[in-house]
């Protein structure tokens, strides 16, 4: 296979100016009749029209009414000697019902579904498959009317009725143009809830969201998330709904999360569905933020586009952004804002971080691919959305809604880049840091690897003086040796050793501005000398964490101790407790002295940890942000040889010890929170929620060591009659955690209450295969789920529950000293390779950092991905992701 470069990027020499689409659906063999107007770019060199086809059926082509002379060459549709317009017509025939690959058309449970972004439209018609090229798209649906009573596709409805033989037909107009990756067509036996609005212009809206029957109890959610985030993205953007009707479709079977298609947007019901009974509280805020994100898209991807796909953060970075501030914006409260903050962020860092370490490592504009699918990465998203806020933080927030009003003045309607973008934050910002620095501000985009931010503070105790100096480095990548300094925002406080916050003076400046401010890191290393202290401050840098870098500063444990009490930044307090736990589990990790069975955790960072479960002001919420301990994943990232098995035990002995030490403690805490009220999934119960589940599991995990049978049996009994799948997985999870023997009459009962309920059977599932394991149980267990009558591996939320729980989510299960894990990883990418390559490759990125990995399961990890590589007809997806990982 070959890569595609971002440097080769050319205009395409036609243009597609409408489209005029008829599909008769049917199952085993769906035609599609294409009619276009088709023109020469007069701007570029003449040439051939080559059109995209992926396992089509040609049956005609057409131009201008007349049979044409074509050939093939490959899967492309080649056309000489044209006319400089003209009418092209294309008749294929396709085969939905064997379409594995979920991408193109296909079928889930007897009902049609597209998935065409980022290449999935070439496998429903020939077409120029690339987001440049922008249409008119007019489609006409006829399908057999009692199998298929609901057809739509993007835009307005503007005809309908019967057609001989029972069927049916719709017609649909899509008064924007877009690209063809924003198509979509969905058929079938829904129901939908209605929702009319009226939005600030006096513009009337019809909001609907289109579930299987049975289903539409559980919408109400998703319908109140898609009116906020309308409401939200006019009064934040000014950017208004620009359509009569919005869709919102669900399918149980589908690649990733939802899509944005232009007016009808395709969801995975998880990111739909959810009733107390059956969802948690993670469940409700995920469908708010997905329903937000893909609204969020019809300016910030539909209206604006992408011009190629290295361009794919302009408008996923944007978006998730987008949709991270909404959340946040919805929040009543300070603090449950800040929460959100440090639940992105541990996303960024325990995901991102370790990708830009890695073989896949890239920039947030890619220079290359070979399967675009691959590339739908954390670093486009979550770092791309890293990389707007940075913006925002230089510009400030009305500096950066100017922006974005004059980005949509220069692009609305066209195809555009990150360059753009970047261009019009600064330019609507003259005066602002970043246009001083946009230059060397965008090698966020073409640099990859996560900057080292390595401070040093100096206090002069005579002249009251404080300097922090502050130097940037950044590791080497594929391809990219060396990296030039990038331009870091470092917002900053500085604490008193008695926890006040100390105004903010720099040298030279006449008085203090404010007890929190930005510094802007541009060169590799700079000072910054603050003046009129009277005591040594303990710096809190990065506070919010206001650039994706790793701080390295060498803080006592009685600097930490001070931050994580009195912090006025509740990020930089979390990050404080965060970097005690580290401390303490790399000091047991790299000791070889280090023995199981002994403490691993001080009697000091325990009473801080007690001091803030026990915290009269703080949010529940945010305590079990705090006395979550950092996981295994992000503790294995600060090492440079991860003996997996050591990791594990260390954060197993450290959980146990909190556990324990704190048990009077988590008891207080568990009654103090175990009682939520009505059930409603704001961040405040929720908090209350997440806190009595934590103390729960170390209740649980406690009794175990003790024998004590009191809390396991209360937790059984919590689960029983828990009136919200929060409160009952959260008691499950803590019996299954602590490998309590009520855990098997638990899951037996959770399953026979939600038989029926797919999503949840998932969360069964993923509960098994991700539990601790003890003395090698879980893969026996892994290998029997997939003998489960309810286990299909062609349902790709079920392949994630069972198959990604193990060998993504489950270290000290996943790598056995014996390499049956890796063996089995190996088996099960091929497995599904065959099946659904994008689910596979994103499997392949399990074994990401194996040559971290220490002896012996380093060689057996190699061995099983040359394994993976070895196999013919890998999909280039697959093929691109072990190719890289042996690279
Ligand atoms: N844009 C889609 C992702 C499509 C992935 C294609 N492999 C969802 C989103 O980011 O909103
Ligand atoms: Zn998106």
């Amino acid at each position: 296979p070959v890569a595609i470069r971002r440097e080769d990027y050319t205009a395409p020499a036609w243009w597609i100016d409408t489209v005029d689409l008829t599909f008769d659906l049917e199952p085993a063999k769906t035609r599609v009749l294409n009619k276009m107007q088709v023109r020469r770019n007069p701007e570029v060199p003449a040439e051939p029209l080559r059109l995209h086809g992926d396992e089509l059926n040609l049956a005609r082509v057409l131009v201008n009414g007349q049979g044409a002379s074509f050939r093939m060459e490959g899967s492309e549709l080649v056309l000489d000697g044209l006319p400089d317009a003209f009418a092209l017509e294309i008749f294929t025939t396709c085969c939905p019902a064997k379409n594995t690959k979920l991408m193109g058309l296909f079928v889930s449970q007897d009902t049609f579904f597209t998935q065409c972004e980022a290449e999935g439209f070439r496998r429903i018609t020939y077409f120029l498959d690339r987001p440049d090229v922008m249409a008119s798209y007019s489609v006409l649906l006829r399908a057999d009317k009692a199998q298929y009573p609901v057809l739509l596709s993007n835009g307005n409805l503007v005809e309908e009725g019967d057609l001989p033989e029972g069927r049916h037909f719709t017609r649909w107009v899509d008064p924007f143009k877009k690209p063809s990756y924003l198509f979509a067509l969905v058929a079938g036996k829904l129901v939908s809830r209605s929702q009319r609005i009226k939005a600030r212009n006096g513009r009337e809206h019809l909001l609907q969201v289109y579930v299987r029957a049975g289903d539409l109890d559980k919408t109400e959610h998703a319908m109140r998330s898609l009116v906020n985030s309308i409401v939200w993205d006019e009064l934040r953007f000014g950017l208004p709904l620009d359509l009569d009707r919005f869709m919102i479709v669900a399918t149980s079977d589908f690649n990733m999360g939802a899509m944005e298609n232009k007016g009808l947007n395709i969801f995975n019901t998880k990111y739909v569905l959810a009733s107390q009974a059956t969802a948690t509280d993670a469940d409700f805020a995920n469908i708010e933020s997905v329903v937000g994100h893909e609204y969020f898209h019809n300016w910030t991807g539909d209206r604006v586009t992408c011009r190629d796909w290295f361009q794919l953060s302009l408008k996923e970075g944007l978006t998730v952004f987008r949709d991270q501030e909404f959340s946040m914006d919805l929040c009543a409260e300070p603090s449950a804002r800040a929460v959100k903050r440090i639940e992105d962020v541990r996303v960024l860092r325990s995901a991102q971080f370790p990708e830009d370490a890695g073989p896949m490592a890239h920039p947030v504009r890619p220079d290359s691919y070979i399967e675009i699918s691959n590339f739908y990465t954390v670093t486009i998203y979550e770092k791309g959305a890293e990389v707007v806020r940075m913006m925002q933080t230089l510009v400030g927030r009305a500096g950066f809604t100017r922006g974005m009003q004059l980005y949509f003045d220069r692009h609305d309607g066209q195809a555009v880049t990150c360059d753009d973008f970047a261009q019009a934050i600064a330019d609507a910002n003259p005066d602002s840091e970043l246009a001083r620095l946009l230059p060397q501000f965008k090698r966020w985009y073409s640099q990859a690897g996560t900057p080292r931010l390595a401070a040093t503070g100096q206090w002069d105790a005579q002249a009251g003086r404080y300097t922090l100096q502050l130097t940037q480095s950044c590791p080497p990548t594929p391809g990219q040796e060396h990296k030039q300094p990038f331009v870091i925002p470092v917002n900053i406080g500085l604490v008193a050793a008695d926890g006040r916050a100390l105004a903010l003076q720099l040298e030279g400046e006449p008085a203090p501005q404010g007890e929190s401010r930005t510094l802007v890191l541009s060169q590799a290393s700079e000072q910054f000398v603050f003046t009129g202290l009277s005591a040594e401050p303990v710096p809190s840098i990065l506070r919010g964490f206001s650039a994706p870098v790793i701080l390295e500063f060498d803080f006592s444990d009685a600097q930490l101790l001070t931050l994580l009490a009195h912090d006025g930044d509740p990020f930089n307090r979390w990050e404080a407790a965060q970097r005690l736990g580290l401390r303490a589990a790399l000091a047991a990790i790299r000791d070889p002295q280090h023995a199981a069975g002994t403490p691993v955790l001080s009697a000091q960072f325990l009473d801080a940890m007690r001091e803030v479960l026990r915290h009269p002001q703080l949010d529940a919420a945010f305590k079990e942000l705090v006395l979550t301990l950092p996981t295994e994943g992000y503790i294995a990232e600060q090492l440079d040889v991860v003996d997996p098995q050591r990791v594990h035990a260390v954060r197993e002995a450290m959980r146990l010890q909190l556990a324990t030490a704190l048990a009077a403690d988590w008891q207080w805490a568990f009654e103090e929170n175990s009682d939520t009220g009505a059930y409603s999934p704001d961040p405040a119960s929720a908090g209350r929620r997440a806190l009595a589940g934590l103390a729960l599991t170390q209740l649980c995990l406690a009794a175990r060591e003790s024998g004590d049978p009191v809390w396991p049996g209360k937790t059984l009994q919590r689960f029983k009659n828990a009136g919200n799948m929060t409160d009952r997985v959260n008691a499950l999870s803590a019996l299954v955690v602590a490998g309590h023997p009520l855990a098997q009459q638990a899951l037996a009962r959770f399953h026979a209450l939600f038989k029926d309920e797919a999503l949840v059977i998932d969360k069964w599932f993923a509960l098994q295969a991700g539990a601790p394991d003890r003395g090698g149980d879980v893969l026996p267990l892994v290998r029997q789920l997939m003998k489960h009558p309810d286990f299909s591996i062609k349902n790709p939320n079920r392949a994630r529950s069972v198959i990604f729980s193990y060998c993504s989510a489950n270290p000290g299960a996943f790598h056995r000293p014996d390499a049956a894990g890796y063996v089995w990883w190996s088996e099960r990418v091929i497995e599904l390779d065959a099946i659904n390559p994008q689910v596979a490759a994103r499997l392949a990125r399990a074994m990401d950092r194996w040559s971290k990995l220490a002896e012996p399961y380093r060689t057996a990890a190699r061995e099983a991905i040359a394994r993976v590589a070895a196999k013919p007809e890998l999909s280039k997806d697959t093929l691109e992701v072990v190719t890289r990982a042996l690279a």
